[in-house]
């Protein structure tokens, strides 16, 4: 099968699976695992944040963030197709009480004067605004790069306004790797981030949540309210340790593959499809005389396995399970469902 439903579905490496072997463990509540302490200090490191907590996924790390940020009854502005307001089953509603103020983006972009006009003034009829997210490559934008100067200009209404910025970075590295802009330049922009090791960079399990001090200390208490604090956590982090180390780079492979990708499905008949769309891993493509499930079970009987966004939409993802000449394949069994 050639499985481009997620970059979830990749697996570890050998070197990870080793290092899951030898890793040293504690028990992390008390915070005596070793190998998970290294992670946290070392993604802060990277991340340019003064702290970090390792959380079991992508939907914990930012929960626990808005329920970190937030107080009940207050307002979250974020773009109406985040993965936040999309995916996460209304949890910042239900755990956070929050109310998500959704805003239109351009794939996923939200235009800075949108979020100044977001922002509630004090008035009693109103929710107060308690943050901002953002996400980073925006996964239903269909992998696009929020560009930093848009990320710059939020961050500074957000500061005018004494609110703090939460970035979804599930997949940071890809936008850093695609834009040439360093991951801390991006981070730089907000007060949290959340970045996911079980995507592109191949590790089996977690996300890292990084920010200030005050604030992990905090998102510790709401990780252990929710269930969250795990003990020899280290057998997983240590995965998460060679994830930073050797597989970052390499998302450059996956975002070449969805360029060819791309290359083969422009102009196509059949398909409504912007090449130019594509940035990182993800490829959007809405077929027109064919309905989307139809579609995947065609792609299904040629041995490919995509996923469907919407009822119109199919999404497919590249990542290090898939090799080029997949794509190759994938390209020719597209071709052969439209033209059939
Ligand atoms: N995205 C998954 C699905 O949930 C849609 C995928 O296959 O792409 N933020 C972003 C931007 C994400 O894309 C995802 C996962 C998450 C957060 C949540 O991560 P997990 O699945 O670890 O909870």
């Amino acid at each position: 099968m050639i499985d481009l439903r997620s970059d979830t579905i990749t697996r570890p490496t050998e070197e990870m699976r080793k290092a899951m072997y030898e890793a040293e463990v504690g028990d992390d509540v008390y915070g005596e695992d070793p190998t998970v302490n290294s992670l946290e200090e070392e993604s802060a490191q990277v991340l340019g944040k003064e702290a970090a907590i390792y959380v079991s996924s992508g939907t914990m790390g930012n929960q626990v963030a808005i329920l970190t940020h937030t107080s009940p009854g207050t307002e979250v502005i974020m773009e109406a197709n985040s993965h936040i307001y999309y995916y996460e089953a209304a949890a910042a509603s239900v755990f956070a009480g929050i109310q998500p103020r959704p805003l239109p983006g351009d794939k996923g972009i939200l235009s800075p004067e949108l979020v100044a006009s977001a922002i509630r003034p004090d008035d009693i009829h109103l929710p107060p605004t308690s943050l901002i997210c953002l996400e980073n490559t925006h996964n239903r934008g269909g992998g696009r790069v929020v560009p930093l100067e848009i990320m710059k200009k939020i961050f500074s209404i957000a500061s005018q306004n004494n609110l703090p910025v939460h970035l979804d970075g599930a997949r940071i590295f890809n936008a850093s790797v695609a834009s040439g802009v360093a991951v801390k330049e991006y981070t730089a922009c907000t007060t949290s981030i959340q970045c996911c090791f079980s995507k592109g960079l191949g590790a089996p399990v977690g996300s890292i949540l990084a920010g200030p001090e005050i604030f992990i200390d905090e998102a510790r208490r709401w990780r252990k309210r929710l269930g969250g604090g795990m003990r020899q956590a280290g057998v997983i982090a240590s995965a998460c340790l060679v994830a930073l180390k050797t597989m970052i780079e390499r998302l450059a492979d996956d975002h070449a593959n969805a360029r060819l990708l791309a290359e083969g499905l422009s102009g196509l008949k059949g398909l409504d499809f912007n090449p130019d769309d594509v940035e990182t891993n993800i490829v959007i493509i809405k077929p027109l005389h064919i309905s989307p499930m139809l579609f995947n079970e065609e792609l299904r009987k040629r041995n490919i396995l995509a996923s469907i966004m919407e009822p119109d939409m199919i999404r497919l993802t590249t990542s290090k399970e898939v090799s080029r000449s997949d794509i190759e394949t994938t390209i020719m069994a597209i071709r052969d469902i439209l033209s059939g």
